[in-house]
Protein backbone atom coordinates (compact mmCIF):
# COMPACT_ATOMS: atom_id res chain seq x y z
CA UNK A 1 0.00 0.00 0.00
CA UNK A 2 1.21 3.31 -0.81
CA UNK A 3 1.99 5.68 2.43
CA UNK A 4 -0.40 8.11 2.25
CA UNK A 5 1.77 9.99 4.87
CA UNK A 6 4.06 11.13 2.33
CA UNK A 7 3.45 14.51 0.41
CA UNK A 8 4.20 14.04 -3.45
CA UNK A 9 7.66 15.47 -4.11
CA UNK A 10 6.41 16.41 -7.12
CA UNK A 11 5.24 20.32 -8.22
CA UNK A 12 1.80 20.18 -8.48
CA UNK A 13 -1.12 22.60 -7.71
CA UNK A 14 -0.88 24.63 -4.22
CA UNK A 15 -2.26 21.98 -2.27
CA UNK A 16 -0.07 19.50 -3.62
CA UNK A 17 -1.99 17.71 -6.13
CA UNK A 18 -1.54 16.83 -9.60
CA UNK A 19 -4.64 17.36 -11.90
CA UNK A 20 -3.46 14.56 -14.03
CA UNK A 21 -0.97 11.47 -13.25
CA UNK A 22 0.16 9.73 -16.55
CA UNK A 23 1.17 6.12 -16.02
CA UNK A 24 3.78 5.43 -19.18
CA UNK A 25 5.05 7.31 -21.85
CA UNK A 26 4.74 5.71 -24.77
CA UNK A 27 2.87 6.79 -27.75
CA UNK A 28 -0.59 7.18 -25.50
CA UNK A 29 1.07 8.69 -22.37
CA UNK A 30 3.32 11.48 -24.40
CA UNK A 31 0.35 12.95 -26.34
CA UNK A 32 -1.78 12.13 -22.96
CA UNK A 33 1.05 14.78 -21.38
CA UNK A 34 0.63 17.20 -23.69
CA UNK A 35 -2.78 17.33 -24.33
CA UNK A 36 -3.30 17.62 -20.78
CA UNK A 37 -0.83 20.58 -20.41
CA UNK A 38 -2.77 22.54 -23.24
CA UNK A 39 -5.65 21.85 -21.48
CA UNK A 40 -4.36 23.82 -18.45
CA UNK A 41 -3.64 20.76 -15.97
CA UNK A 42 -0.99 20.11 -13.79
CA UNK A 43 -0.01 16.74 -14.95
CA UNK A 44 3.11 14.43 -14.44
CA UNK A 45 3.86 11.34 -15.96
CA UNK A 46 5.86 8.24 -14.55
CA UNK A 47 7.39 5.57 -16.68
CA UNK A 48 9.45 2.53 -15.86
CA UNK A 49 11.94 3.07 -18.60
CA UNK A 50 15.11 4.95 -18.88
CA UNK A 51 14.00 6.80 -22.07
CA UNK A 52 10.33 7.91 -23.47
CA UNK A 53 9.07 5.68 -26.51
CA UNK A 54 7.24 2.63 -24.23
CA UNK A 55 7.14 -0.29 -26.57
CA UNK A 56 9.13 1.00 -29.03
CA UNK A 57 11.95 2.15 -26.62
CA UNK A 58 12.06 -1.63 -25.06
CA UNK A 59 11.35 -3.85 -28.54
CA UNK A 60 15.15 -3.28 -30.05
CA UNK A 61 15.46 -6.76 -31.29
CA UNK A 62 17.10 -7.23 -34.77
CA UNK A 63 14.42 -6.64 -37.72
CA UNK A 64 11.79 -4.88 -35.03
CA UNK A 65 9.73 -2.78 -37.67
CA UNK A 66 6.06 -1.33 -37.41
CA UNK A 67 3.25 -3.29 -39.26
CA UNK A 68 1.44 -0.12 -40.29
CA UNK A 69 2.76 1.99 -42.69
CA UNK A 70 4.52 5.24 -40.85
CA UNK A 71 2.45 8.00 -42.25
CA UNK A 72 -0.44 6.26 -40.65
CA UNK A 73 1.61 5.34 -37.76
CA UNK A 74 2.25 8.76 -36.61
CA UNK A 75 0.67 11.63 -34.84
CA UNK A 76 -1.53 13.81 -36.29
CA UNK A 77 -2.75 16.72 -33.94
CA UNK A 78 -0.32 18.84 -34.88
CA UNK A 79 0.22 19.70 -38.56
CA UNK A 80 3.34 20.99 -38.64
CA UNK A 81 4.96 17.86 -36.90
CA UNK A 82 3.33 15.75 -39.70
CA UNK A 83 4.32 18.17 -42.70
CA UNK A 84 8.13 18.42 -40.81
CA UNK A 85 8.68 14.89 -40.12
CA UNK A 86 9.78 12.59 -43.29
CA UNK A 87 9.79 9.27 -42.57
CA UNK A 88 12.63 7.69 -44.82
CA UNK A 89 10.85 3.81 -45.29
CA UNK A 90 7.47 2.68 -46.18
CA UNK A 91 7.37 0.81 -42.81
CA UNK A 92 9.61 2.44 -40.65
CA UNK A 93 12.14 0.48 -38.28
CA UNK A 94 12.26 0.55 -34.48
CA UNK A 95 14.96 3.02 -34.65
CA UNK A 96 13.48 5.57 -36.82
CA UNK A 97 9.90 5.46 -34.29
CA UNK A 98 11.86 5.92 -31.74
CA UNK A 99 14.09 8.90 -33.12
CA UNK A 100 10.54 10.42 -34.27
CA UNK A 101 9.36 9.96 -30.40
CA UNK A 102 12.38 11.26 -28.96
CA UNK A 103 11.82 14.25 -31.38
CA UNK A 104 8.39 14.62 -30.46
CA UNK A 105 9.30 14.60 -26.70
CA UNK A 106 11.56 17.67 -27.36
CA UNK A 107 9.85 19.58 -29.31
CA UNK A 108 6.59 20.16 -27.31
CA UNK A 109 8.95 20.19 -24.42
CA UNK A 110 7.38 16.82 -22.52
CA UNK A 111 10.44 16.22 -21.00
CA UNK A 112 10.13 18.88 -18.14
CA UNK A 113 6.59 16.62 -16.96
CA UNK A 114 7.97 12.66 -17.07
CA UNK A 115 9.85 11.01 -14.73
CA UNK A 116 12.00 8.07 -16.45
CA UNK A 117 13.18 5.03 -14.50
CA UNK A 118 10.31 5.46 -12.36
CA UNK A 119 7.98 2.37 -12.03
CA UNK A 120 4.73 2.98 -10.61
CA UNK A 121 4.07 -0.41 -8.05
CA UNK A 122 1.24 0.93 -6.76
CA UNK A 123 -2.06 3.52 -6.62
CA UNK A 124 -4.92 3.91 -4.03
CA UNK A 125 -7.87 5.62 -4.04
CA UNK A 126 -8.40 8.06 -1.16
CA UNK A 127 -12.53 8.42 -1.26
CA UNK A 128 -12.71 11.45 1.39
CA UNK A 129 -10.21 13.51 -0.30
CA UNK A 130 -11.50 11.60 -4.24
CA UNK A 131 -7.25 11.61 -5.13
CA UNK A 132 -5.44 8.99 -6.18
CA UNK A 133 -1.70 8.37 -4.05
CA UNK A 134 0.28 6.62 -6.58
CA UNK A 135 3.35 5.15 -5.27
CA UNK A 136 6.57 4.25 -7.16
CA UNK A 137 9.14 2.31 -6.78
CA UNK A 138 11.07 5.36 -5.25
CA UNK A 139 9.17 4.89 -2.45
CA UNK A 140 7.50 8.09 -3.19
CA UNK A 141 3.70 9.42 -3.59
CA UNK A 142 2.34 11.41 -5.87
CA UNK A 143 -1.39 12.56 -5.26
CA UNK A 144 -3.60 13.26 -8.21
CA UNK A 145 -7.37 13.93 -8.87
CA UNK A 146 -7.30 11.41 -11.84
CA UNK A 147 -5.08 9.14 -13.43
CA UNK A 148 -4.64 8.11 -16.90
CA UNK A 149 -3.40 5.04 -17.50
CA UNK A 150 -0.95 4.19 -20.36
CA UNK A 151 1.23 0.97 -19.31
CA UNK A 152 1.01 -0.77 -22.32
CA UNK A 153 -1.11 -3.43 -24.19
CA UNK A 154 2.14 -5.76 -24.99
CA UNK A 155 4.43 -4.58 -21.98
CA UNK A 156 4.78 -7.37 -19.69
CA UNK A 157 7.33 -10.54 -21.58
CA UNK A 158 5.78 -13.61 -20.96
CA UNK A 159 9.12 -15.71 -19.64
CA UNK A 160 7.58 -19.22 -20.88
CA UNK A 161 7.65 -21.96 -18.03
CA UNK A 162 9.68 -24.29 -19.36
CA UNK A 163 11.61 -26.51 -17.05
CA UNK A 164 15.33 -25.68 -16.21
CA UNK A 165 14.77 -22.34 -17.87
CA UNK A 166 17.18 -20.42 -15.97
CA UNK A 167 19.76 -23.21 -16.47
CA UNK A 168 20.91 -21.89 -19.51
CA UNK A 169 24.53 -20.56 -19.15
CA UNK A 170 25.01 -19.25 -22.50
CA UNK A 171 23.42 -15.14 -23.19
CA UNK A 172 19.44 -15.41 -22.85
CA UNK A 173 17.83 -12.47 -24.88
CA UNK A 174 14.02 -11.68 -24.54
CA UNK A 175 13.38 -9.42 -27.92
CA UNK A 176 10.96 -7.47 -25.68
CA UNK A 177 14.21 -6.58 -23.43
CA UNK A 178 16.88 -6.51 -26.04
CA UNK A 179 19.86 -5.08 -24.55
CA UNK A 180 22.03 -1.99 -26.17
CA UNK A 181 24.42 -2.30 -27.43
CA UNK A 182 23.06 -5.06 -28.87
CA UNK A 183 24.82 -8.40 -28.86
CA UNK A 184 27.07 -9.56 -31.67
CA UNK A 185 26.05 -13.01 -33.03
CA UNK A 186 28.53 -13.00 -35.32
CA UNK A 187 29.94 -16.84 -35.47
CA UNK A 188 27.26 -18.07 -32.64
CA UNK A 189 24.76 -20.77 -32.29
CA UNK A 190 21.46 -19.16 -31.55
CA UNK A 191 18.16 -20.56 -30.67
CA UNK A 192 15.06 -18.59 -30.69
CA UNK A 193 11.88 -19.98 -28.82
CA UNK A 194 8.26 -18.08 -30.43
CA UNK A 195 7.34 -17.59 -33.87
CA UNK A 196 4.89 -14.42 -33.63
CA UNK A 197 5.64 -11.56 -34.70
CA UNK A 198 8.72 -10.29 -32.97
CA UNK A 199 10.54 -13.70 -33.95
CA UNK A 200 9.18 -13.66 -37.62
CA UNK A 201 10.76 -10.14 -37.64
CA UNK A 202 13.89 -11.09 -35.95
CA UNK A 203 14.58 -14.79 -37.24
CA UNK A 204 16.11 -13.46 -41.01
CA UNK A 205 18.04 -10.89 -39.59
CA UNK A 206 19.57 -13.36 -36.81
CA UNK A 207 20.17 -15.84 -39.82
CA UNK A 208 22.25 -13.68 -41.35
CA UNK A 209 24.31 -12.62 -38.59
CA UNK A 210 23.99 -16.15 -36.17
CA UNK A 211 26.56 -19.04 -37.35
CA UNK A 212 23.76 -21.34 -37.16
CA UNK A 213 20.49 -20.44 -36.14
CA UNK A 214 17.58 -23.31 -34.31
CA UNK A 215 14.13 -22.09 -34.40
CA UNK A 216 12.07 -24.04 -32.05
CA UNK A 217 8.20 -23.04 -33.04
CA UNK A 218 5.47 -24.06 -31.07
CA UNK A 219 2.57 -22.72 -33.32
CA UNK A 220 3.53 -21.51 -36.96
CA UNK A 221 1.65 -18.72 -37.77
CA UNK A 222 0.70 -16.70 -40.85
CA UNK A 223 2.87 -13.94 -42.32
CA UNK A 224 2.48 -11.66 -45.11
CA UNK A 225 5.53 -10.08 -46.82
CA UNK A 226 5.66 -6.32 -45.52
CA UNK A 227 7.22 -5.12 -49.24
CA UNK A 228 8.48 -2.34 -47.45
CA UNK A 229 10.83 0.17 -49.32
CA UNK A 230 11.77 3.61 -49.65
CA UNK A 231 10.06 6.91 -49.83
CA UNK A 232 11.49 8.89 -52.34
CA UNK A 233 10.89 13.13 -52.73
CA UNK A 234 7.80 12.27 -55.20
CA UNK A 235 6.01 10.00 -52.10
CA UNK A 236 6.94 12.71 -49.51
CA UNK A 237 5.42 15.48 -51.73
CA UNK A 238 2.27 13.54 -52.35
CA UNK A 239 2.20 12.43 -49.24
CA UNK A 240 1.80 16.13 -47.58
CA UNK A 241 -1.06 16.98 -50.16
CA UNK A 242 -3.01 13.54 -49.32
CA UNK A 243 -2.46 14.12 -46.01
CA UNK A 244 -5.82 15.86 -44.14
CA UNK A 245 -8.06 13.75 -46.32
CA UNK A 246 -5.93 10.35 -45.51
CA UNK A 247 -6.51 11.21 -42.04
CA UNK A 248 -9.96 12.18 -42.43
CA UNK A 249 -10.69 8.65 -44.20
CA UNK A 250 -8.37 6.81 -41.13
CA UNK A 251 -10.03 8.58 -38.46
CA UNK A 252 -13.87 7.38 -40.09
CA UNK A 253 -12.12 3.51 -40.64
CA UNK A 254 -12.10 0.16 -38.61
CA UNK A 255 -8.24 -0.19 -38.56
CA UNK A 256 -6.80 3.62 -38.58
CA UNK A 257 -5.61 3.56 -41.53
CA UNK A 258 -7.32 4.69 -45.14
CA UNK A 259 -7.53 0.97 -46.53
CA UNK A 260 -10.82 -0.28 -47.63
CA UNK A 261 -11.68 -4.34 -48.17
CA UNK A 262 -12.45 -5.72 -51.74
CA UNK A 263 -16.65 -4.90 -52.01
CA UNK A 264 -18.22 -8.36 -52.04
CA UNK A 265 -17.51 -11.28 -50.26
CA UNK A 266 -14.91 -14.09 -51.40
CA UNK A 267 -18.22 -16.60 -52.01
CA UNK A 268 -19.42 -13.81 -54.08
CA UNK A 269 -16.61 -13.41 -56.40
CA UNK A 270 -16.01 -15.40 -59.96
CA UNK A 271 -12.50 -17.46 -59.45
CA UNK A 272 -10.74 -14.95 -61.28
CA UNK A 273 -12.11 -11.68 -59.30
CA UNK A 274 -11.12 -13.44 -55.98
CA UNK A 275 -7.46 -14.33 -57.58
CA UNK A 276 -7.63 -10.97 -58.43
CA UNK A 277 -8.53 -9.01 -54.75
CA UNK A 278 -6.31 -11.92 -52.89
CA UNK A 279 -3.15 -10.83 -55.20
CA UNK A 280 -4.09 -7.46 -54.78
CA UNK A 281 -4.71 -7.60 -50.79
CA UNK A 282 -1.14 -9.70 -50.89
CA UNK A 283 0.47 -7.53 -52.48
CA UNK A 284 -0.90 -4.57 -50.17
CA UNK A 285 1.69 -5.87 -47.85
CA UNK A 286 1.59 -6.99 -44.26
CA UNK A 287 -1.29 -7.10 -41.67
CA UNK A 288 -3.99 -5.77 -44.12
CA UNK A 289 -4.09 -9.12 -46.31
CA UNK A 290 -6.62 -10.18 -43.21
CA UNK A 291 -9.20 -7.53 -44.39
CA UNK A 292 -9.26 -8.71 -48.23
CA UNK A 293 -12.81 -9.59 -48.15
CA UNK A 294 -15.46 -7.68 -45.97
CA UNK A 295 -16.42 -10.74 -44.46
CA UNK A 296 -13.26 -12.79 -44.15
CA UNK A 297 -13.17 -12.68 -40.10
CA UNK A 298 -16.97 -13.43 -39.93
CA UNK A 299 -17.58 -16.10 -42.77
CA UNK A 300 -15.13 -19.44 -42.97
CA UNK A 301 -15.58 -20.24 -46.43
CA UNK A 302 -14.60 -16.33 -47.20
CA UNK A 303 -11.04 -16.95 -44.63
CA UNK A 304 -10.47 -20.00 -46.43
CA UNK A 305 -9.98 -18.69 -49.95
CA UNK A 306 -7.79 -16.55 -48.11
CA UNK A 307 -5.92 -18.96 -46.22
CA UNK A 308 -5.85 -21.01 -48.96
CA UNK A 309 -3.90 -18.53 -51.22
CA UNK A 310 -1.58 -17.61 -48.42
CA UNK A 311 -0.78 -21.28 -48.00
CA UNK A 312 0.16 -21.61 -51.36
CA UNK A 313 2.70 -18.55 -51.18
CA UNK A 314 4.03 -19.96 -48.10
CA UNK A 315 4.49 -23.23 -50.68
CA UNK A 316 6.15 -21.24 -53.42
CA UNK A 317 9.03 -20.27 -51.28
CA UNK A 318 10.07 -22.96 -49.12
CA UNK A 319 12.14 -25.16 -50.73
CA UNK A 320 11.23 -28.42 -48.62
CA UNK A 321 8.19 -29.75 -48.76
CA UNK A 322 8.09 -31.07 -45.28
CA UNK A 323 9.46 -28.05 -43.89
CA UNK A 324 6.58 -25.99 -45.51
CA UNK A 325 4.34 -28.43 -44.01
CA UNK A 326 5.46 -27.71 -40.55
CA UNK A 327 5.17 -23.56 -41.17
CA UNK A 328 1.48 -23.97 -42.09
CA UNK A 329 -0.70 -23.28 -39.46
CA UNK A 330 -4.06 -25.56 -39.23
CA UNK A 331 -4.99 -24.38 -36.04
CA UNK A 332 -7.16 -21.04 -36.44
CA UNK A 333 -8.73 -18.95 -39.33
CA UNK A 334 -6.33 -16.63 -41.10
CA UNK A 335 -5.80 -13.03 -39.11
CA UNK A 336 -7.83 -14.48 -36.13
CA UNK A 337 -4.05 -14.21 -34.55
CA UNK A 338 -2.39 -11.29 -35.72
CA UNK A 339 -1.15 -11.98 -39.40
CA UNK A 340 2.77 -11.30 -38.74
CA UNK A 341 4.32 -8.84 -41.23
CA UNK A 342 7.98 -10.11 -42.36
CA UNK A 343 10.96 -9.22 -44.66
CA UNK A 344 12.30 -12.49 -46.19
CA UNK A 345 10.38 -15.00 -43.24
CA UNK A 346 9.89 -17.79 -45.37
CA UNK A 347 12.64 -17.73 -47.56
CA UNK A 348 15.03 -18.00 -44.43
CA UNK A 349 14.10 -21.60 -44.17
CA UNK A 350 15.75 -22.09 -47.44
CA UNK A 351 19.41 -21.74 -45.84
CA UNK A 352 21.86 -24.07 -44.87
CA UNK A 353 22.35 -22.36 -41.48
CA UNK A 354 18.97 -22.40 -40.38
CA UNK A 355 16.77 -25.39 -38.96
CA UNK A 356 13.33 -25.55 -37.78
CA UNK A 357 12.40 -27.75 -35.17
CA UNK A 358 8.90 -28.22 -35.00
CA UNK A 359 7.79 -28.49 -30.92
CA UNK A 360 4.64 -30.13 -31.64
CA UNK A 361 6.23 -33.63 -33.06
CA UNK A 362 9.40 -32.49 -31.11
CA UNK A 363 8.22 -31.01 -27.57
CA UNK A 364 11.02 -28.88 -25.31
CA UNK A 365 11.69 -31.61 -22.80
CA UNK A 366 13.77 -29.58 -20.28
CA UNK A 367 16.71 -26.36 -21.02
CA UNK A 368 20.32 -27.25 -19.79
CA UNK A 369 23.10 -25.21 -18.61
CA UNK A 370 24.26 -26.12 -22.40
CA UNK A 371 21.23 -25.62 -24.48
CA UNK A 372 17.78 -27.10 -25.44
CA UNK A 373 17.28 -30.94 -24.84
CA UNK A 374 13.79 -32.15 -27.11
CA UNK A 375 12.09 -35.81 -27.24
CA UNK A 376 14.23 -36.58 -30.22
CA UNK A 377 17.41 -34.05 -29.99
CA UNK A 378 19.72 -31.96 -28.38
CA UNK A 379 20.91 -28.58 -29.06
CA UNK A 380 24.06 -27.40 -28.00
CA UNK A 381 23.47 -23.11 -27.93
CA UNK A 382 25.47 -20.27 -27.21
CA UNK A 383 22.92 -17.83 -27.07
CA UNK A 384 18.95 -18.57 -26.48
CA UNK A 385 16.44 -16.12 -27.56
CA UNK A 386 12.59 -16.13 -26.24
CA UNK A 387 10.34 -14.32 -28.43
CA UNK A 388 7.93 -15.68 -26.86
CA UNK A 389 5.17 -12.43 -26.18
CA UNK A 390 3.19 -10.86 -23.69
CA UNK A 391 0.53 -11.02 -20.79
CA UNK A 392 -1.14 -8.77 -23.00
CA UNK A 393 -3.69 -5.95 -22.17
CA UNK A 394 -4.21 -6.50 -18.67
CA UNK A 395 -0.85 -7.50 -17.73
CA UNK A 396 0.47 -4.06 -16.54
CA UNK A 397 -2.67 -3.46 -14.53
CA UNK A 398 -2.85 -6.08 -12.63
CA UNK A 399 0.51 -6.04 -11.85
CA UNK A 400 0.48 -2.63 -10.24
CA UNK A 401 -1.44 -3.08 -6.97
CA UNK A 402 -4.31 -0.59 -7.85
CA UNK A 403 -6.80 -0.40 -5.23
CA UNK A 404 -10.85 1.16 -5.94
CA UNK A 405 -13.53 1.87 -3.63
CA UNK A 406 -13.60 0.15 0.03
CA UNK A 407 -9.91 -1.37 -0.91
CA UNK A 408 -10.64 -3.67 -4.08
CA UNK A 409 -8.25 -4.72 -6.28
CA UNK A 410 -8.26 -4.30 -9.63
CA UNK A 411 -6.49 -7.59 -10.02
CA UNK A 412 -8.88 -9.46 -8.08
CA UNK A 413 -11.78 -7.09 -9.78
CA UNK A 414 -10.66 -9.00 -13.42
CA UNK A 415 -10.02 -12.25 -11.70
CA UNK A 416 -13.10 -13.78 -14.08
CA UNK A 417 -11.58 -11.36 -17.06
CA UNK A 418 -11.35 -7.48 -17.97
CA UNK A 419 -14.63 -5.85 -17.18
CA UNK A 420 -14.54 -2.09 -18.61
CA UNK A 421 -17.19 0.29 -19.68
CA UNK A 422 -15.89 1.69 -23.31
CA UNK A 423 -12.23 0.38 -22.33
CA UNK A 424 -11.93 3.29 -19.84
CA UNK A 425 -13.47 2.91 -16.78
CA UNK A 426 -14.15 -0.37 -14.47
CA UNK A 427 -16.41 0.10 -11.68
CA UNK A 428 -15.18 0.89 -8.46
CA UNK A 429 -11.95 2.73 -10.05
CA UNK A 430 -13.34 6.37 -10.35
CA UNK A 431 -11.10 9.13 -11.55
CA UNK A 432 -9.10 6.05 -13.08
CA UNK A 433 -8.85 6.37 -16.98
CA UNK A 434 -7.30 3.50 -18.89
CA UNK A 435 -6.10 4.08 -22.41
CA UNK A 436 -6.31 1.67 -25.16
CA UNK A 437 -7.55 -1.00 -22.19
CA UNK A 438 -9.04 -3.84 -22.47
CA UNK A 439 -12.67 -3.16 -24.06
CA UNK A 440 -11.76 -0.65 -26.69
CA UNK A 441 -10.14 -1.08 -30.29
CA UNK A 442 -7.09 -0.55 -29.36
CA UNK A 443 -3.91 -3.24 -30.28
CA UNK A 444 -7.22 -3.89 -33.58
CA UNK A 445 -6.84 -0.28 -35.21
CA UNK A 446 -3.79 2.20 -35.49
CA UNK A 447 -2.43 2.94 -31.87
CA UNK A 448 -1.41 6.32 -32.28
CA UNK A 449 -4.75 7.73 -33.70
CA UNK A 450 -6.65 5.60 -31.34
CA UNK A 451 -4.43 6.98 -28.31
CA UNK A 452 -5.00 10.95 -29.68
CA UNK A 453 -8.97 10.06 -29.80
CA UNK A 454 -8.89 8.39 -26.56
CA UNK A 455 -7.04 11.27 -24.50
CA UNK A 456 -9.05 14.17 -26.32
CA UNK A 457 -12.46 12.01 -25.30
CA UNK A 458 -11.34 11.55 -21.94
CA UNK A 459 -10.04 15.15 -21.09
CA UNK A 460 -13.46 16.76 -22.41
CA UNK A 461 -14.63 14.24 -20.08
CA UNK A 462 -12.62 15.34 -17.28
CA UNK A 463 -13.30 19.34 -18.67
CA UNK A 464 -17.05 18.27 -17.83
CA UNK A 465 -16.90 17.12 -14.61
CA UNK A 466 -15.12 19.96 -13.31
CA UNK A 467 -17.52 22.34 -14.82
CA UNK A 468 -20.27 20.36 -12.85
CA UNK A 469 -17.72 20.53 -9.64
CA UNK A 470 -17.90 17.04 -9.97
CA UNK A 471 -14.65 15.42 -8.32
CA UNK A 472 -15.32 11.93 -8.97
CA UNK A 473 -16.08 9.97 -12.23
CA UNK A 474 -17.27 6.86 -12.12
CA UNK A 475 -18.93 4.05 -14.25
CA UNK A 476 -21.42 1.74 -12.14
CA UNK A 477 -20.83 -2.00 -12.63
CA UNK A 478 -23.87 -2.75 -14.80
CA UNK A 479 -23.02 -0.64 -17.43
CA UNK A 480 -19.61 -1.71 -17.62
CA UNK A 481 -21.18 -5.35 -17.95
CA UNK A 482 -23.54 -4.89 -20.55
CA UNK A 483 -20.80 -3.48 -22.48
CA UNK A 484 -18.00 -6.17 -21.87
CA UNK A 485 -20.96 -8.73 -22.52
CA UNK A 486 -21.73 -6.67 -25.98
CA UNK A 487 -18.07 -7.05 -26.97
CA UNK A 488 -18.06 -10.84 -26.32
CA UNK A 489 -21.04 -11.39 -28.14
CA UNK A 490 -20.06 -9.75 -30.67
CA UNK A 491 -16.89 -11.71 -30.84
CA UNK A 492 -19.01 -14.87 -30.36
CA UNK A 493 -20.31 -13.76 -34.61
CA UNK A 494 -16.91 -14.22 -35.47
CA UNK A 495 -13.97 -16.47 -36.01
CA UNK A 496 -11.61 -14.96 -33.18
CA UNK A 497 -12.56 -16.89 -30.76
CA UNK A 498 -11.15 -20.55 -32.34
CA UNK A 499 -7.68 -19.24 -32.19
CA UNK A 500 -5.29 -19.44 -29.17
CA UNK A 501 -4.79 -15.75 -29.48
CA UNK A 502 -2.94 -13.22 -26.86
CA UNK A 503 -6.27 -11.67 -27.58
CA UNK A 504 -8.28 -14.39 -25.83
CA UNK A 505 -6.00 -14.16 -23.77
CA UNK A 506 -5.06 -17.90 -24.47
CA UNK A 507 -1.60 -17.47 -24.22
CA UNK A 508 -1.21 -17.02 -20.64
CA UNK A 509 -1.61 -20.04 -17.98
CA UNK A 510 -4.60 -19.44 -15.96
CA UNK A 511 -5.53 -16.46 -17.67
CA UNK A 512 -9.54 -16.37 -18.47
CA UNK A 513 -10.03 -17.09 -22.20
CA UNK A 514 -12.15 -14.06 -22.81
CA UNK A 515 -12.28 -11.82 -26.69
CA UNK A 516 -10.64 -8.68 -24.19
CA UNK A 517 -11.31 -6.34 -27.38
CA UNK A 518 -13.72 -3.69 -29.43
CA UNK A 519 -13.99 -5.09 -32.84
CA UNK A 520 -16.52 -2.68 -34.47
CA UNK A 521 -13.20 -0.43 -35.50
CA UNK A 522 -12.09 2.98 -34.47
CA UNK A 523 -14.06 5.17 -36.50
CA UNK A 524 -17.37 3.62 -34.62
CA UNK A 525 -15.92 3.42 -31.49
CA UNK A 526 -15.19 7.09 -32.04
CA UNK A 527 -18.69 7.82 -33.20
CA UNK A 528 -20.29 5.89 -30.16
CA UNK A 529 -18.03 7.27 -27.72
CA UNK A 530 -19.16 10.92 -29.15
CA UNK A 531 -22.94 9.61 -28.74
CA UNK A 532 -22.16 8.72 -25.17
CA UNK A 533 -20.40 12.63 -24.28
CA UNK A 534 -23.19 14.14 -26.54
CA UNK A 535 -26.10 12.48 -24.00
CA UNK A 536 -24.35 13.72 -20.96
CA UNK A 537 -21.73 11.01 -20.95
CA UNK A 538 -24.90 8.46 -20.52
CA UNK A 539 -22.93 5.43 -18.57
CA UNK A 540 -20.76 7.54 -16.35
CA UNK A 541 -21.93 8.91 -12.88
CA UNK A 542 -20.48 12.62 -12.46
CA UNK A 543 -20.86 13.40 -8.77
CA UNK A 544 -19.27 14.75 -5.49
CA UNK A 545 -16.72 12.75 -4.12
CA UNK A 546 -18.16 13.96 -0.28
CA UNK A 547 -21.56 12.63 -1.35
CA UNK A 548 -19.70 9.50 -2.42
CA UNK A 549 -18.02 9.26 0.55
CA UNK A 550 -21.77 9.16 2.65
CA UNK A 551 -22.83 6.97 -0.16
CA UNK A 552 -25.77 9.10 -1.37
CA UNK A 553 -24.69 8.81 -4.90
CA UNK A 554 -25.75 12.90 -5.35
CA UNK A 555 -25.54 13.10 -9.26
CA UNK A 556 -24.36 16.92 -9.47
CA UNK A 557 -25.35 16.78 -13.70
O1 LIG B 1 4.25 -12.59 -29.30
P1 LIG B 1 3.20 -13.73 -29.72
P2 LIG B 1 5.02 -11.54 -30.23
N1 LIG B 1 7.15 -22.90 -25.71
O2 LIG B 1 2.41 -13.98 -28.49
C1 LIG B 1 5.58 -18.93 -28.48
C2 LIG B 1 2.75 -7.03 -31.66
N2 LIG B 1 3.98 -6.92 -32.43
O3 LIG B 1 5.91 -10.72 -29.37
O4 LIG B 1 1.48 -19.81 -30.28
C3 LIG B 1 7.29 -22.64 -27.01
O5 LIG B 1 2.50 -13.38 -30.95
C4 LIG B 1 4.18 -18.88 -28.99
O6 LIG B 1 3.75 -20.16 -29.39
P3 LIG B 1 2.19 -20.57 -29.20
C5 LIG B 1 1.69 -7.73 -32.51
O7 LIG B 1 0.45 -7.22 -32.20
C6 LIG B 1 3.94 -6.18 -33.55
O8 LIG B 1 5.65 -12.20 -31.37
O9 LIG B 1 1.80 -20.08 -27.83
N3 LIG B 1 6.82 -21.54 -27.60
C7 LIG B 1 4.35 -17.89 -30.15
O10 LIG B 1 4.88 -18.51 -31.27
C8 LIG B 1 1.87 -9.15 -32.06
O11 LIG B 1 0.76 -9.96 -32.30
C9 LIG B 1 5.04 -6.09 -34.33
O12 LIG B 1 2.17 -22.03 -29.34
C10 LIG B 1 6.20 -20.65 -26.84
C11 LIG B 1 5.38 -16.92 -29.57
O13 LIG B 1 6.04 -17.59 -28.51
C12 LIG B 1 2.17 -8.97 -30.60
O14 LIG B 1 3.00 -7.83 -30.54
C13 LIG B 1 6.20 -6.76 -34.01
C14 LIG B 1 6.03 -20.85 -25.46
C15 LIG B 1 4.76 -15.66 -29.02
O15 LIG B 1 4.14 -14.96 -30.05
C16 LIG B 1 2.86 -10.13 -29.92
O16 LIG B 1 3.87 -10.64 -30.78
C17 LIG B 1 6.22 -7.51 -32.85
C18 LIG B 1 6.54 -22.03 -24.90
N4 LIG B 1 6.40 -22.31 -23.60
C19 LIG B 1 5.10 -7.59 -32.07
N5 LIG B 1 5.37 -19.78 -24.96
C20 LIG B 1 4.95 -5.29 -35.56
O17 LIG B 1 4.52 -4.16 -35.58
C21 LIG B 1 5.14 -18.96 -26.00
N6 LIG B 1 5.64 -19.48 -27.13
C22 LIG B 1 5.37 -5.92 -36.78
Amino acid sequence: MPDSSRSSTVAGNAAGTLDILVIGAGFAGLYAVHAARQAGHDVLCLEAGSGVGGTWFFNRYPGARCDVESIDYSYSFDEDLQNDWKWSERYATQPEILSYINHVAERFDLLRSIRLETRVVAADWDESAAVWRVATDAGEVHVARHVLCAAGSLSVPNKPPIPGVDDFAGEVLFTSQWPEPAPDLAGKRVGIVGTGSSGIQSIPVIAQEAEELTVFQRTPNFSVPALNRPLTEEDQRRIREEYPERRRKSRVSGGGSPYVAHPKSAEECDPDERTAALEKGWTTGGVLFGKTFPDQYTNIVSNDYARDFAVAKIRAIVEDPEVADDLIPSDHPIGTKRICTDSGYYATFNRDNVALVNLRKDPIEHIADWGVKTSESSYELDVLVFATGFDAMTGALTRMDIRGEGGVLLRDAWADGPVTYLGYQVPAFPNFFILNGPGSPAVLANMVLGSEMQVDWLLALIRAADEQGADRVAVSPDVAQEWTTQLQEAAEQTLFPRANSWYMGANIEGKPRKFMLYLGGLGTYAAFCDEIAADDYRGFELTAASAAAERTEQVVR
